[in-house]
């Protein structure tokens, strides 16, 4: 039996781990809310607050690991291989590091640099806040490779295309209030895929319908067991 799955996860599934989320009490930088620093706008305005914010971002992901729900998701992987699409919204590399070997980050990575003179991309560990050189054309022009508001998040025809063919559509530990990603499941549950959200509360966009509440390093791990155990069950 083949069924195909596309997993969206935010910065919920990342919270047990210490990754802050945006949106809950601590989702503020330097007093400036996240609408504030993440667009091109306040790029172009004070590049420095923009780039510090990332780097301190950046450095944090040296002190995390990943948690139960990652984990859960990289044994998913094992068992569906190319049937499970996974996308996050987030920027960590906690679901690689929780051992998924394909992950679609819709908003690009902490962990990658993108040059606004030459147009390459290039992994990136580093500060960027001192304006180094791109090692393509030596330009100091780097940015976060990350999708801002009012930029086109990455591979969004590839995700429309397995949305519209997926038999179920699951989200975890997003709050809803971000498009595109926020309307995915009208997309998915459009061409007729059941529909699960996984939340600490129910999100914005609470069209699934099946909705669980709790911690994801709790319902991720036990909901990746149902699912394993049915396709079992079925040979
Ligand atoms: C737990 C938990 C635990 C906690 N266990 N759960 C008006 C109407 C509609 C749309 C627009 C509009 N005006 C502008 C727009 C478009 C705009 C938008 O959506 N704005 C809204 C604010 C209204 N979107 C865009 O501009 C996007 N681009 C775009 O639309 O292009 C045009 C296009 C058209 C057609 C098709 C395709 C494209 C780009 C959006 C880019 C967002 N970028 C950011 C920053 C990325 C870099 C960075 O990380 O700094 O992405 S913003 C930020 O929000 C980040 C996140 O990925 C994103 C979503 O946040 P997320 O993950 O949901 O986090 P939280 O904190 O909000 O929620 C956490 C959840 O976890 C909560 O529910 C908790 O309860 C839960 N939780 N602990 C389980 N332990």
């Amino acid at each position: 039996m083949n069924v195909q799955i596309v997993v969206l996860t935010g910065a919920g599934i990342s919270a047990e781990s210490g990754v802050p989320t945006f949106r809950g009490p601590d989702g503020l930088w330097e007093g400036h809310h996240l609408e504030d620093v993440a667009t091109p706008e306040a790029f172009a305005a004070d590049r420095l607050l923009v780039q510090r914010f990332y780097d301190a971002r950046r450095a944090t992901l040296a002190r995390v690991g990943p948690n139960a729900a990652h984990r859960a998701l990289a044994e998913l992987e094992q068992v569906l291989g190319d049937d499970l699409l996974l996308i996050t919204q987030n920027i960590d590399d906690l679901h690689e590091q929780g051992g998924s070997q394909r992950v679609h980050h819709m908003h690009g990575e902490l962990r990658a640099a993108w040059c606004r003179a030459c147009d390459q991309r290039f992994g990136w560990s580093g500060a960027l806040a001192d304006e180094p050189p791109c090692p393509g054309c030596g330009v100091r022009a780097l940015r976060p490779d990350v999708v801002w508001f009012g930029e086109m998040p990455y591979g969004m025809d590839e995700i429309h295309q397995a949305l519209f063919d997926c038999d179920l559509f699951v989200s975890i530990g997003t709050s809803g209030v971000v498009y595109p990603a926020a309307g995915f499941v009208d997309y998915a549950a459009a061409g007729g895929a059941d529909t699960l959200e996984l939340n600490l509360e129910r999100a914005a966009n609470s069209d699934f319908r099946l909705s669980r509440q709790g911690p994801a390093t709790e319902l991720v791990p036990a909901w990746v067991a149902e699912v394993t155990a049915r396709l079992g069950s079925v040979g």
